[in-house]
């Protein structure tokens, strides 16, 4: 088991008071906080090895390179792909996801294909692929939820067909938490001959992710859910599949060969080779080292450890919330069927009320819709209050949370 508390001393920001209050952070699956390690290997970058990447013979320009290759490494070696060359750094999820959709989806998707899309996704793996189906007029068919819980497999299977190109899914909800069986959906896919697209924004940081076991074709996450900066993610692909791709963006970095043929006035482009093909322009070098050290922070603890610890942390507040009478809890109650996400109301006052007042008592909380309509659509709610946990939360701050809920239910 790991010990938050001796975690708790890594990271700055947890020993801010807020409205004189000790600071409750409980919105890590909107972006978790940062230790000390992964804010010194950025302000070191920028000390000693700040230069751009692949572009210099110089010395600086040699270290900055071999510091980003080590990060594709580092992410390779944590979700156990084949190599840096399954490996592309991208902003985020959401850029993740874009990338599939135009990269493969503007050339593979047309006419009668169709792409399956269940409906608990955040609105990063609903909206790319409706807007892609304006333009090349596939069809976007969504899988039920049951009751707003987890996944209707049967829905699934019942919806998957020949025409099936493409499966795009979360591991984990974002809302309620939910950690869908993605073996389950991806063999199923392969059996049709369809791509899997695993959203991992809310799985990566909590639990172990190892994508040759669950053999998904194509998994996304973001690096600033799981300690490290904003403005760098990750879209890993299975290397057959990547290989087959055009690239997403056009730039410096992604071409091998530029040549301008001076009698025929045409110019001739090779691609790189990967990953490098899929990152154009100079890339967010210090996000991909910050989360490279986000990462090596994560493996000391162990992942198996985060995900016991979490699902402790998760088990004890729901079972304390029932002491709230006029709390009503959504997604399902068994803590081992999901991650550390609670999403709930209060009885007569919007999520934005109860979220305000838990900020009077420096807990941080999100509230709204969470970038999940449709769910929250099954759900008949028009919002919900969340909250979310990660290594650095304690039972203690969770005891705080629930007699601040009691006072919220007497005001
Ligand atoms: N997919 C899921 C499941 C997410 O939870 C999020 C962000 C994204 C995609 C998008 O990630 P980004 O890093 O590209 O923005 N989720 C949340 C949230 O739940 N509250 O704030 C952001």
């Amino acid at each position: 088991m790991l010990d938050p508390y001796k975690i708790r001393e890594d990271f700055p920001i947890l020993k801010r008071k807020i409205n004189n209050h000790p600071l409750i952070y409980f919105d890590s699956a909107a972006t978790s906080q940062k230790p000390r390690q992964v804010i010194e290997v950025i302000k070191e970058f920028y000390e000693k090895h700040n230069a751009n990447v692949h572009r210099g013979v110089h010395t600086l320009s040699q270290e900055a390179s071999e510091l980003y290759e080590n990060a594709h490494e580092e992410v390779a070696e944590f979700i156990n792909a084949d190599g840096v060359k399954e490996i592309i750094f991208v902003r985020g999820t959401t850029e993740a996801i874009n990338l599939v959709a135009y990269a493969w989806g503007l050339r593979n998707l047309k006419g009668e294909d169709e792409v399956l899309v269940t409906l608990m996704e955040h609105h990063s793996n609903i909206v790319p692929w409706e807007m892609l189906s304006k333009i090349n007029g596939f069809q976007v068919k969504y899988v039920e939820v049951n009751h707003g819980e987890t996944l209707n497999y049967e829905a699934f299977e019942d919806a998957i067909s020949n025409r099936t190109k493409i499966v795009c899914f979360s591991h984990v909800s974002n809302v309620t938490g939910v950690v869908n069986d993605v073996k389950r959906i991806a063999k199923t896919a392969h059996d049709y001959g369809a791509l899997t697209l695993v959203d991992g924004a809310q799985s990566v940081p909590h639990l172990p992710v190892n994508v040759k076991d669950l053999d998904v074709d194509f998994l996304a996450f973001s690096g600033h859910k799981m300690l490290g900066p904003t403005g760098i993610g990750v879209l890993y692909g299975k290397r057959e599949v990547l290989e087959e791709m055009e690239p997403f963006h056009g730039g410096g970095e992604m071409i091998r060969e530029v040549s301008f043929n001076s009698v025929t006035r045409r110019c001739s482009i090779s691609w790189n080779d990967l990953p490098w093909k899929f990152e154009a322009g100079t890339p967010n070098i210090c996000g991909g080292i910050g989360l490279m050290e986000a990462i090596r922070y994560l493996r000391r603890i162990g992942m198996e450890n985060v995900r016991a610890h979490e699902e402790m942390l998760t088990e004890y507040t729901m079972q304390r919330m029932q002491e709230c009478r006029k709390v009503k809890i959504y997604g399902p109650r068994d803590a081992s069927v999901k991650c550390g996400i609670i999403p709930f109301n209060v009885d007569g006052l919007s999520s934005h009320d109860v979220a305000l007042f838990l900020d009077n008592y420096g807990i941080m909380v999100r509230s709204g819709f969470h970038c999940a309509q449709p769910l929250h659509e099954i759900f008949k709610l028009k919002s919900s209050v969340r909250v979310s946990f990660y290594i650095y939360n304690t039972r203690e701050e969770i005891d705080r949370f629930v007699e601040v809920l009691k006072e919220i239910e007497r005001f």
